[in-house]
C-alpha cells in the first residue's frame, strides 16, 4: 500500500494554501508547498517574484520552477512510499499555465517536468467572480498577480483540465473557507486508505 498524492491547484488567491493546510491536518499528511521558497532554487524564484524591477528570461524562471520540483522528489516519494499522503500547495499545472500565460509552448512547458510523479487526484478552485478574489488579503504584491494575466492563467487551466483524467473541480464562488473543505474532503475520502497501484508518471 502507498499513500495518495493530492494535489490543489487554482488561481492566485483562491485558497489554496488555506485549503492545503487544512486538508493536511485532517490527513495527519505531508505539505509541500510550490514554489518552495526555502531550497537553493526556491531562493532565486523568491527573489524573482518578490523583486519586479529583476527580471529574467521566461524559459529560465519556467525550468527554475520545475528545478523546484525536482530538488523535492526523493521527499516525496519517500513520505509517499511510507504511506503518509502528500499535499501539494500547486504543483506541475501552475509551472505550466503560468508560463503559456506568458507565451511559452504548452509541450516545452511540460518537457521539464516529464517523469515527475502524477497526482492521483488534482483539484482545481475554481473562481468564475475573479473581482471579488483579487479583492483578497495580498493581492498583486507579486510578479504574476495582474488581472490580464490571471484570464489567460485560467483559461490554460481549462486547457490543462482537458488534458489529464484525474482533475476533479471545485466552484469557490460564495462558498466560506469550510464549505471548500468539507467538498475536497468528500473526494479525497476515498483515496484516504491508500493505494495498491504505483504511482503514475507524466
Ligand atoms: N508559479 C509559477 O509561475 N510557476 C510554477 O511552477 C509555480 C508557481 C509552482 C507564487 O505562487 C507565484 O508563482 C504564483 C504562480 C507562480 N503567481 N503569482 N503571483 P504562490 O503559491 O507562492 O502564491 P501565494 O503568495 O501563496 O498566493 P496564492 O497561492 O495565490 O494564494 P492562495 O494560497 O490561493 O490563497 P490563501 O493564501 O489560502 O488565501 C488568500 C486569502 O483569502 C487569505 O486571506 C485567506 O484567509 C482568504 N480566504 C481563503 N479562502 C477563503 C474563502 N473561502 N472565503 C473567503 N476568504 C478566503
Ligand atoms: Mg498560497
Amino acid at each position: 500500500m502507498r499513500a495518495p498524492l493530492i494535489v490543489i491547484e487554482g488561481l492566485d488567491r483562491t485558497g489554496k494554501s488555506t485549503q492545503t493546510a487544512k486538508l493536511c491536518k485532517r490527513l495527519n499528511g505531508y505539505l509541500v508547498k510550490f514554489p518552495n521558497r526555502e531550497t537553493r532554487i526556491g531562493k532565486l524564484l523568491n527573489q524573482y517574484l518578490t523583486d519586479k524591477s529583476n527580471p529574467m528570461p521566461l524559459e529560465v524562471a519556467h525550468l527554475l520552477f520545475s528545478a523546484n520540483r525536482w530538488e523535492m522528489i526523493k521527499d516525496i516519494e519517500d513520505s509517499l512510499n511510507k504511506g503518509t499522503p502528500v499535499v501539494m500547495d500547486r504543483y506541475v499545472y501552475s509551472g505550466v499555465a503560468y508560463s503559456m500565460a506568458k507565451g511559452l509552448d504548452i509541450e516545452w512547458c511540460l518537457a521539464p517536468d516529464k517523469g515527475l510523479p502524477k497526482p492521483d487526484i488534482t483539484i482545481f478552485l475554481k473562481a468564475n467572480d475573479l473581482d471579488s478574489i483579487s479583492q483578497r488579503e495580498g493581492f498583486g504584491e507579486e510578479r504574476y498577480e495582474v488581472a490580464s494575466l490571471q484570464t489567460s492563467v485560467r483559461n490554460n487551466f481549462e486547457t490543462l483540465r482537458s488534458r489529464f483524467d484525474e482533475w476533479e473541480v471545485i466552484l469557490i464562488d460564495g462558498k466560506d473557507i469550510d464549505q471548500v473543505h468539507e467538498q475536497i474532503w468528500k473526494l479525497v475520502c476515498p483515496l484516504a486508505r491508500g493505494l495498491t497501484t504505483g504511482l503514475n508518471r507524466f
